[in-house]
């Protein structure tokens, strides 16, 4: 069994679109092993985001990270990590096929509703940044 962080960013919480997003990873049978909903200051979006820091767009990413609640939840799959990026698509909501969250809900490629980890080595990293093992003990 792999798991991955999955998070619903500002954009798609605005819109209420918490329960359109968690039936998709339900029916793709993804467990939702730990969620919660919380707002992230600047300067742990910059921790989460720190891969990004010498990117152009970092800056205006803390923004919109900061802007609004997200909720974090840990997925529990074979294959998680991989079948949650397929079910969100790609990172260009403007791009991303319908039928895809980001297709569906996102606007554009900061704007895109929701969030993956990419390998199992950051998704050990990010399952951490926002859930300690005490919370996850059991689960
Ligand atoms: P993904 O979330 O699909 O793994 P990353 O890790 O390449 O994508 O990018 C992290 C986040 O940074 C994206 N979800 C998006 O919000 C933002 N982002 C990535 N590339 C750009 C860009 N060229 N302009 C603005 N924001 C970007």
């Amino acid at each position: 069994m792999e798991r991955t962080l999955a998070l619903i960013k500002p954009d798609a919480t605005a819109r209420n679109l918490h329960g359109a997003i968690l039936a998709r990873i339900q029916e793709a049978g993804l467990r939702v092993v730990a969620l919660k909903t919380l707002r992230l200051s600047p300067e742990q979006a910059r921790g989460f985001y720190h891969v990004h820091r010498e990117r152009p767009f970092f800056e205006d990413l803390v923004r919109f990270m900061t802007e609004g609640p997200i909720v974090a939840m840990v997925l529990e799959a074979d294959g998680a990590i991989a079948r949650w990026r397929d079910l969100m698509g790609p990172t260009d909501a403007a791009k991303a096929p319908k039928g895809t969250i980001r297709g569906d809900f996102g606007t554009d490629i900061e704007r895109n509703a929701c969030h993956g980890s990419d390998a199992p080595e950051t998704a050990a990293f990010e399952v951490g940044f926002f859930f300690s093992g005490l919370e996850l003990s059991g689960l």
